[in-house]
C-alpha cells in the first residue's frame, strides 16, 4: 500500500529530478565557461633514434566529487548533456593554440568522435582554427576509433578524404582492442595505424602476441601506414616495437600525459 503523499511534496520531488537529471554536465559546462577544463599533452618518439616527434592532446577534468574525468567518459558524460560540441570546440581550439609554440618539427595529434566527423560544420571550424592560431594543417593528425568509423563508413570515407585533402593526417586509433575490420584500412585515407595498449601487453612474454604484433606491422607497411605503439610502460616492450619496425612510440615510459608547460620544456 502507498502512502499519500501531499500534492506539495509531489511538486517538488518531480521538480528535484527534472532541474537534477545530470548534475555532471552542470558542472562541466561551468567549467567550460571558467576555461577550468585543462588539456594534457603525452609526448611521442621516434623509435629509430629517440627524438621527440610530437604529442597527443589529451583532456582531463578534476571534477571535486566524480574524481579525475577523462576521455570517453568526459565525452559521454558532455553528450548526455548535450555539450560535447562544445567541448571538442574548447579542446581542439585549446591544443591548437598550444601546438602554435611548439617547433617546426612536432607534430600535434587531436582525438576525434564520430559527433565531430559527421557535425556538418567540424571541418570548416577546424580548418578556420587552424587559420587563427597560425599552426599548419600539415603538422596536425586526427586519431579516429573504428567505433566512430562504424556508423557509416562511406560517409566516414567521405569526410576523411575532404580533411586530408587539406593535408591533415588521419590515424586510426586504437587498433587492435575493437573488432579490427580490414575494409577500413582498404576505404579510408589513413596515413597511420595507431596499436591499442592491447596489442603490446603480452609481446614480452607470448609468442603467439608477438606474431600479431609483427603480422600487424607488416600489413602496415605494406599499406605505407606510419604505425604507432600507444601504452608502451616498459623499456622491453619499446626495444620490441623498435625492432619490430613500430615508427612511433607513446606511453608511461616516457611520459604521462603532462600540461602544455611541462611538454614545452622537452624543446
Ligand atoms: O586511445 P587513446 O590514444 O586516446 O589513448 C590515450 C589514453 O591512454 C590516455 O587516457 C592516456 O592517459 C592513456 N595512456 C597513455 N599511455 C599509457 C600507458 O603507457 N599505459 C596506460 N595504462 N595508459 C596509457
Ligand atoms: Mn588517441
Amino acid at each position: 500500500m502507498s502512502l499519500p503523499v501531499h500534492p506539495i511534496e509531489r511538486r517538488e520531488r518531480t521538480d528535484r529530478r527534472r532541474s537534477e537529471p545530470h548534475p555532471v554536465t552542470e558542472d562541466l559546462a561551468d567549467a567550460l565557461t571558467a576555461n577550468a577544463i585543462e588539456l594534457l599533452f603525452q609526448p611521442q618518439w621516434r623509435s629509430s633514434d629517440g627524438a621527440l616527434v610530437g604529442a597527443e592532446a589529451l583532456v582531463r577534468w578534476e571534477h571535486p566529487d566524480h574524481g579525475t574525468l577523462a576521455g570517453d567518459a568526459l565525452v559521454a558524460i558532455a553528450q548526455s548533456g548535450g555539450i560535447a560540441r562544445r567541448l571538442s570546440r574548447h579542446i581542439a581550439r585549446a591544443a591548437l593554440n598550444a601546438a602554435a609554440q611548439w617547433p617546426d618539427h612536432l607534430r600535434l595529434a587531436l582525438n576525434v568522435t564520430a559527433m565531430d566527423l559527421f557535425d556538418r560544420t567540424f571541418g570548416e571550424e577546424l580548418l578556420a582554427m587552424l587559420a587563427d592560431t597560425g599552426f599548419p594543417a600539415s603538422r596536425l593528425t586526427l586519431e579516429i576509433t573504428e567505433q566512430a568509423l562504424v556508423a557509416d563508413l562511406d560517409r566516414s570515407a567521405a569526410k576523411l578524404e575532404a580533411l586530408a585533402g587539406e593535408d591533415i593526417r588521419i590515424a586510426l586509433d586504437d587498433f587492435g582492442a575493437g573488432f579490427c575490420n580490414f575494409r577500413y584500412l582498404k576505404v579510408l585515407p589513413l596515413d597511420a595505424l595507431k596499436l591499442d595498449k592491447s596489442m603490446l601487453d603480452g609481446v614480452t612474454e607470448g609468442e603467439r602476441d608477438l606474431a600479431v604484433l609483427r603480422a600487424i606491422v607488416a600489413m602496415a607497411r605494406a599499406l605505407d601506414l606510419t604505425v604507432i605503439a600507444e601504452g608502451v610502460e616498459s623499456a622491453e616492450q619499446r626495444d620490441i616495437v623498435t625492432r619490430e619496425g613500430c615508427d612511433v612510440w607513446q606511453g608511461y615510459l616516457g611520459a604521462r600525459p603532462e600540461p602544455a608547460a611541462d611538454f614545452a620544456s622537452r624543446f
